[in-house]
């Protein structure tokens, strides 16, 4: 009853067969929702390997055996939300530790360091990593982790991975990379050196907007020690059930990821042309000031733009006309989401650091769905009209 997994297969494959069997007790091709908090024992030390589902669950540990494999990792952690994957990260670090991360992470990973992390001797400093040289200049002799998010939420600056993890581990520290606004199907940090990527699975790895949750894959054994330890011993996991929207979420990334960069393409291109738009930041324009990393880092270039109209009168315009795209937050479902980032994902960030990273009133931020193309375009023709 194995599917055998050849041992090149390509990616879609990996996606739909890895870390999971035919259910042994009945043939189910489909991983059960082991919804159950305990398993019963046999006699006293005697169990089937499953003791407590805080500990251990099958629907789990087979999202995450699929997800390791697709971001081409040793093993991979899936917690109860893309903060809480976070979170567990930064768990490892000790008072004294000192942290570089990305300036323009997403408002919440900012809120959780600045907020959180900092009440308990942690430092961070906020880095624009796209400039390598910067990253170089901020390391302190406390410096253990280097947390990038690359493209940005929400102005999709890129950072050079290989390069970065050059510098990390020149240093002898870890590089995390933030995968959420890429997806593994467009960009593979491990594959550049990166020691553990984290999602939040809400988005694209779900891909249809019905669960919330968080995964963290690693390479190192020390790394996988841990983050298994602290699912048990912090109990942040993800859910039978939201494993299995997950894990049915993953079965399709492939194909979903191709129409969202073709989609992505498409408004990218027709923003850059309407008068009303001062500029679009997608990676896959020329214009973009990084559009050769891309080209080198990612393979498409994705579902996020962001378009700046000038003005915050235009961009709430914008926003309240839309009719088929829905103004929300959260990003890499199928339906196109449209949202301003200044008041809603990034509200958390003070105004003057939303200043320096580029992040202003009137930028307008859209995740494009995989409905068709045009339909979203005459969409955004009769909401900037
Ligand atoms: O929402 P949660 O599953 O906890 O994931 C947090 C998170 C982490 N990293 C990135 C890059 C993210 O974009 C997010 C969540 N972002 C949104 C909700 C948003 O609309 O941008």
């Amino acid at each position: 009853m194995r599917v055998k997994l050849p041992a090149h297969a390509r990616f879609s494959t990996i996606c739909i067969h890895a870390g999971q069997e035919p259910d042994p007790s009945t043939g189910a091709i489909i991983t059960p929702i082991f919804q159950t908090s305990t398993y019963v024992q046999e006699e006293l030390g005697k169990h089937k390997g499953y003791e407590y589902a805080r500990t251990q669950n099958p629907t789990r540990a087979t999202l995450e055996r699929n997800i390791a494999a697709i971001e081409g990792g040793k093993a991979a952690s899936a917690f109860a939300s893309g903060m809480a994957a976070i979170g567990a990260i930064t768990s490892s670090l000790k008072s004294g530790d000192h942290v570089i991360v990305t300036d323009n992470t997403y408002g919440g990973t900012f809120r959780l360091f600045d907020k959180v992390l900092s009440r308990y001797q942690l430092a961070f400093s906020y880095v624009d990593t796209s400039q390598p040289e910067l990253v170089e200049r901020a390391m302190r002799p406390e410096t253990r982790m280097l947390f990038v998010e690359t493209p940005t939420n929400p102005v999709l600056r890129l950072t050079d991975i290989a390069r970065v993890a050059e510098i990390a581990h020149g240093h002898g520290i870890r590089l995390v990379v933030d995968n959420t606004f890429a997806s593994p199907c467009v960009q593979r940090p491990i594959e550049f050196g990166a020691d553990m990527v984290m999602h939040s699975t809400t988005k694209y790895l779900n891909g249809h907007s019905d669960s919330v949750g968080g995964i963290v894959v690693a390479v190192r054994d020390d790394d996988i020690e841990w983050l298994k330890f602290v699912q048990n011993a912090a109990g942040a996991i993800l859910s039978p059930f939201d494993s299995w929207l997950v894990l049915r979420g993953t079965k399709t990334l492939a194909v979903r990821m191709a129409q969202h960069n073709i989609n992505g393409q498409a408004v990218a291109e027709f923003l850059a042309s309407h008068p009303k738009v001062k500029s679009v930041v997608y990676p896959g324009l020329p214009a973009h000031p990084q559009h050769e990393l891309a080209k080198r880092q990612m393979r498409g270039f994705g579902g996020m733009l962001s378009f700046d109209v000038g003005t915050f009168e235009a961009a709430r315009q914008v926003c309240n006309r839309v009719r088929l795209m829905s103004l929300a937050e959260s990003l890499g479902g199928v339906e196109t989401l449209i949202c301003h980032p200044a008041s809603m994902t990034h509200a958390s960030v003070p105004p003057e650091r939303r200043a320096a990273i580029g992040l202003t009133e009137s930028l307008v931020r859209i995740s494009v769905g995989i409905e068709d193309p045009a339909d979203l375009i005459d969409d955004l023709t009769q909401a900037l009209a």
